[in-house]
C-alpha cells in the first residue's frame, strides 16, 4: 500500500475547504473541517475500492449477501483511518494544522441505522469480512432518520428525530445507474404461455418505487480491501409532472410520490418487539427486492446458467425481517429467469440461511395473510405454494399428526410466519450462542430440529477488536502492542500472551493506571454532558444496553436503592465508592421501560444529591447512549453488568466488549456469558442467579411466587415499600406503582415477576459483595481484569466470520496484488 504522504494529505485538506466551503483553513469551523479531512480520506479508499472490485471482477469468488433491516455503524471516519493504518499519521497531520483529530471526530454523527445488538452485530461482521479478504455486500436501507436521539428531560426519556444525514454523508456514494424498480399491491394475472406450455403471472394495476443504492466502503484493516455497504434509498418512478388531464393518474402519481418518501423515512425503534405495521413489510420487500434484483443482475454479467446461482452467492438473513428474500427469490427464478418450481427451490434453498437473535416470544413476525396478500400479491402467491409443500412433508413424516401441521405450518390462522418460512427454505437456521442454539433446538424450535437436525447450528456472536480496542481504547491498544506486537490486532487470540503479566507488579500498575486514564476521560464526558461529578477512583459498575425487561436493569436500580439504605442505616460502615452508570434506550412505546428510566433518575437525583453519604454512591444515567460513546464507556468499565434472566439473552454483545477491555462480568448464566466464563474461569468473574433450566423450569410448571420472597426479606420488603411510598417520588407517591406492580401484583399480568426479579435479588446481592472484596485487593483485581482480557480472543467477529464461511457459506479468500 501507499506511504501516507503528510504535506500532500494536508493540502488536500486545505483544498477541500476551499472547494466545499470557500474559505481558508483558518476559516473553517470544525464541522468543515470533518468534512474536509473526510473527503481526503474518501479519497484514499476511493483507490482501494475501485482495485478490490477489479479484482473480484477478475477472480469471480462466491459472494455473501448479509441481509438486515439494521446496521448500527457508529462514526466511519476514525474507524476508517484506524483500518486503513493512518490514523496516528493523520492526528500527526492535524495537529500541525492546529487542530485535535478526536475533537474533529466528534462532529460526525453517528450512522444509528439499528436499534442494538442485531444491528452492531451486523456491522462488526461487515468489517471481519473486509478484514478477512472475504467479497461480501451488507445490504439494508438508508433511511433518513436512524434511531432516535434520546434526550432527558425531568428524569423522562424524550425522543428526539436523529436528522443525521442533515450535512450530508461524505463516504457514500450514490449509484443511480444500478437502480431497480421495485413493485406493490395490485393483481397478479394469469396467462398460458403457449410458446413454452407454462403459466406466465403477470402483476398489474401495482404501484412503483425507484431503488437507488448508495455504497458505502467499508475497510478491510491494512489489507487493501474495501467492501460496500449497499443502503438503498427510494424515489419515485414517474417525475411528477402532469402530461395528461387524466385524473386518476395524477393522483396515481401522487400515491407513488407519497409511496416512495414513506417507505425509507425511518428506522422502526423497536426491539424484540414486533407490531405488525404495514410500513414495516413495506420496508423489508423494498429492499429485499432491490438487493436480491442486483445479486441477479450481478451475477448474470458472468454467468449464463441461473440454476448456479448459489455457487457464487449467498444470503445470510439477520433475523426474520429480511425473510421475504425467499419468495422474491423464488419470483425471480421462475416468472424472470423462466425456472420450474422444482428447479427455483433448490436454487433457493441452497442460497438462503437464516439467523436467530431472540426467544423473545413478542418478537416473532407473523403478517396478517389479508395485509401480505394486498401487498405482494405475487409473493404471497408462492409462499401459500411454499406453504402447501411444506405442508405435505409434515403429513409425509408424521402422518396423521395435525398438532405438528399448527404448530409448524407457515401460513396458519389467518398469519405469515416469518421464521417459519425462513427455516423450511434456508439451508441452516443459527443460534448466536452455544446456550441460546440449545435451547432452540429443545424448546423454542423444537418441532423444526426434530423435522430438519442437519440444519441447526451454532454460531457464537463477536465483536471486532479494531473498533472496540484499537479506536476506543488507544491507551490499553498501545499498552498491549509495546508487549506482545500487534499480532492480536487481526488474531485476537495472540491477546493471550499477556497472560504471563497479570502476576507481574509493574504490568499490573500499568493496567490499572490506564483503567484510571480512561475513567478519567468517562469522568470528563459525564461532567460536560450530564453535569454530574464522578470519583474516577470509585468502582464503575457499568449496565448499557437496550432497555427491556428481560436484561433487568430493575433488578440493578433496585439493588442501588438497598445498598443506600444501608448506608443510610450504617454510616460507619466501611463501603468502597461506587458509581453505578447506566446508558439505555426505552422503544418509545414501551412504558415500563420508560418508567424503569424515570426511577434510576429519580434514585440518582436522591443520591447523588445526599451529601451525608459522602460521594459513597453516585448513579448516572448516560443520555443518548450509542456506538461512539459506548467506546468511552466500555474503555472505563470496573464491572460488567450482564443480568439478564437466564434464557432470555440469546448472545450480548456488550459483555464481549467490556471484557476486551479488561472488565469482569457480573451476571448470569445467560448467553454468551456462559462462554465468557468458560474462557476466563468462574474464579475470574461474579456469576450468580438462576440457571436457565432453572428458569424454564418454573416457567413449565407455573411455580414461581414472588410473595414469598416479599414475604420473608425484609430487605427486599423494604426496598419495594419506596416504589409505592414517594420515597423516590415524593410529589407523585403512585409514580412508580406500575413497576411494584409487575414485580408482586398478579393482577397486572397473569404471572407477576415474569423475569425472576426477586428470586435472583439476593444471590444478586451477593455477588455484589464479592465484586467490592475483590476491588479492595488491588493486586488481585489488576490480575483479574488483566485476565478477562487475555482470554477475549474467542470472542472476535473474525473467528465468527470464519466459521460462517467455513461451515456455512465457503466463500473464496480473495488475494490483493501487492502495491
Ligand atoms: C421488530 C419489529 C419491528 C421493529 C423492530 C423489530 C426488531 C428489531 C430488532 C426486533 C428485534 C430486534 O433485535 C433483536 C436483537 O437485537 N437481538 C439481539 O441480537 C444480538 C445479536 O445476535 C444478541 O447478542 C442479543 O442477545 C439479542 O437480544
Amino acid at each position: 500500500m501507499q506511504k501516507f504522504d503528510k504535506q500532500a494529505f494536508i493540502a488536500e485538506v486545505k483544498d477541500n475547504v476551499k472547494k466545499l466551503y470557500r474559505k481558508n483553513i483558518e476559516e473553517a469551523d470544525k464541522q468543515q473541517i470533518f468534512q474536509a479531512v473526510s473527503y481526503a480520506v474518501k479519497d484514499t479508499i476511493i483507490d482501494n475500492w475501485m482495485m478490490t472490485q477489479k479484482e473480484y471482477e477478475k477472480q469471480d469468488p462466491k459472494y455473501v449477501y448479509y441481509m438486515s433491516m439494521e446496521f448500527l455503524m457508529g462514526r466511519a471516519m476514525g474507524n476508517n483511518l484506524i483500518n486503513l493504518t493512518e490514523y496516528d499519521e493523520v492526528k500527526e497531520a492535524l495537529d500541525e494544522l492546529g487542530f485535535d483529530l478526536n475533537v474533529i471526530e466528534d462532529q460526525e454523527p453517528d450512522a444509528a441505522l439499528g436499534n442494538g445488538g442485531l444491528g452492531r452485530l451486523a456491522a462488526c461482521f461487515l468489517d471481519s469480512l473486509a478484514t478477512l479478504n472475504y467479497a461480501a455486500y451488507g445490504c439494508g436501507i438508508r433511511y433518513r432518520y436512524g434511531m432516535f436521539k434520546q434526550k432527558i428531560e425531568d428524569g423522562y426519556q424524550i425522543e428526539v428525530p436523529d436528522n443525521w444525514l442533515k450535512n450530508g454523508n461524505p463516504f457514500e456514494l450514490r449509484r443511480p445507474e444500478y437502480a431497480k424498480e421495485v413493485k406493490f399491491g395490485g393483481y397478479v394475472r394469469v396467462e398460458y404461455d403457449e410458446k413454452n406450455h407454462r403459466n406466465n403471472f403477470i402483476q398489474e394495476g401495482y404501484q412503483s418505487v425507484r431503488a437507488v443504492p448508495f455504497d458505502i466502503p467499508i475497510v478491510g484493516y491494512n489489507n487493501g480491501v474495501v467492501n460496500t455497504l449497499r443502503v438503498w434509498d427510494a424515489e419515485a418512478i414517474v417525475d411528477f409532472q402532469l402530461d395528461s388531464f387524466n385524473k386518476g393518474d395524477y393522483m396515481n402519481a401522487v400515491e407513488q410520490e407519497n409511496l416512495a418518501k414513506n417507505i425509507v423515512e425511518v428506522l422502526y425503534p423497536a426491539d424484540e418487539h414486533y407490531a405488525g405495521k404495514e410500513l414495516r413489510l413495506k420496508q423489508q420487500y423494498f429492499f429485499i427486492s432491490a438487493s436480491v434484483q442486483a445479486a441477479i443482475t450481478k451475477y448474470k454479467k458472468k454467468h449464463s446458467d441461473i440454476r448456479k446461482f448459489y455457487e457464487k452467492a449467498t444470503f445470510q438473513l439477520n433475523d426474520t425481517h429480511p425473510t421475504v428474500a425467499v419468495a422474491e427469490l423464488m419470483r425471480i427464478l421462475m416468472d424472470e429467469e423462466g425456472l420450474g418450481w422444482d428447479e427455483a427451490w433448490e436454487v433457493t434453498t441452497k442460497t438462503c440461511a437464516y439467523t436467530n437473535h431472540t426467544i423473545m416470544a413478542e418478537a416473532l413476525e407473523k403478517w396478517p395473510i389479508e395485509l401480505f396478500s394486498r401487498l405482494l400479491p405475487r409473493i404471497y402467491q408462492i409462499i401459500e405454494e411454499i406453504n402447501r409443500r411444506f405442508i405435505e412433508e409434515i403429513k409425509a413424516k408424521y402422518p396423521g399428526n395435525q398438532d405438528k401441521i399448527r404448530k409448524m405450518a407457515i401460513i396458519y390462522d389467518g398469519q405469515v410466519k416469518m421464521a417459519h418460512l425462513a427455516i423450511a427454505a434456508g439451508y441452516s437456521v443459527n443460534g448466536v450462542a452455544v446456550l441460546h442454539t440449545e435451547i432452540l433446538k429443545k424448546q423454542e424450535l423444537k418441532d423444526f430440529y426434530e423435522m430438519m437436525p442437519e440444519k441447526f447450528n451454532n454460531k457464537t456472536n463477536g465483536i471486532t477488536q479494531r473498533r472496540f480496542l484499537l479506536h476506543g481504547n488507544p491507551l490499553l491498544a498501545k499498552w498491549v502492542t509495546a508487549h506482545i506486537g500487534d499480532g492480536w490486532i487481526t488474531n485476537l487470540p495472540e491477546i493471550h500472551k499477556m497472560a504471563v503479566y497479570v502476576d507481574d507488579p509493574k504490568a499490573q500498575q500499568e493496567f490499572m493506571n490506564i483503567k484510571y486514564q480512561n475513567k478519567v476521560r468517562l469522568a470528563k464526558y459525564i461532567r460536560e454532558h450530564n453535569g454530574i461529578e464522578v470519583d474516577p477512583r470509585s468502582i464503575f459498575d457499568v449496565q448499557v444496553k437496550r432497555l427491556h425487561e428481560y436484561k433487568r436493569q430493575l433488578m440493578n436500580i433496585l439493588h442501588v436503592m438497598y445498598l443506600y439504605n444501608q448506608i443510610k442505616d450504617h454510616p460507619e460502615m466501611d463501603f468502597y465508592p461506587r458509581t453505578f452508570i447506566f446508558g439505555a434506550k426505552a422503544a418509545a412505546g414501551y412504558r415500563r421501560a420508560k418508567l424503569t428510566i424515570k426511577l434510576i433518575n429519580s434514585v440518582a437525583d436522591v443520591v447523588n444529591n445526599d451529601a451525608s453519604i459522602n460521594g459513597k454512591l453516585k448513579v448516572v444515567f448516560i443520555e443518548d447512549y450509542r456506538v461512539s460513546n459506548a467506546e468511552l464507556i466500555f474503555a472505563a468499565a470496573d464491572v460488567s453488568e450482564q443480568i439478564s434472566t437466564a434464557s432470555k439473552e440469546a448472545s450480548g454483545t456488550g459483555n464481549m466488549k467490556f471484557m476486551l477491555n479488561g472488565a469482569p462480568t457480573l451476571g448470569t448464566m445467560d448467553g454468551a456469558n456462559v462462554e465468557i466464563v468458560q474462557e476466563v474461569g468462574k474464579e475470574n468473574a461474579f456469576i450468580f442467579g438462576l440457571t436457565a433450566q432453572q428458569v424454564i423450569d418454573y416457567e413449565n410448571h407455573g411455580g414461581y411466587n414472588p410473595m414469598d420472597y416479599f414475604n420473608n426479606d425484609q430487605d427486599i420488603r423494604r426496598v419495594l415499600m419506596q416504589l409505592i411510598n414517594g420515597e423516590y417520588a415524593p410529589d407523585d407517591t403512585e409514580r412508580f406503582r406500575d413497576l411494584y406492580n409487575s414485580l408482586l401484583n398478579t393482577k397486572s399480568s397473569d404471572r407477576a415477576d415474569t423475569y425472576f426479579i426477586l428470586a435472583d435479588f439476593k444471590s444478586y446481592a451477593a455477588a455484589q459483595r464479592e465484586v467490592e472484596k475483590a476491588y479492595r485487593d488491588e493486586k488481585g483485581w489488576a490480575r483479574m481484569a488483566m485476565l478477562n482480557m487475555a482470554c477475549s480472543g474467542k470472542f472476535t467477529s473474525d473467528r465468527t466470520i470464519q466459521e460462517y464461511v467455513d461451515e456455512l457459506w465457503h466463500l473464496d479468500k480473495v488475494i490483493m496484488p501487492e502495491k
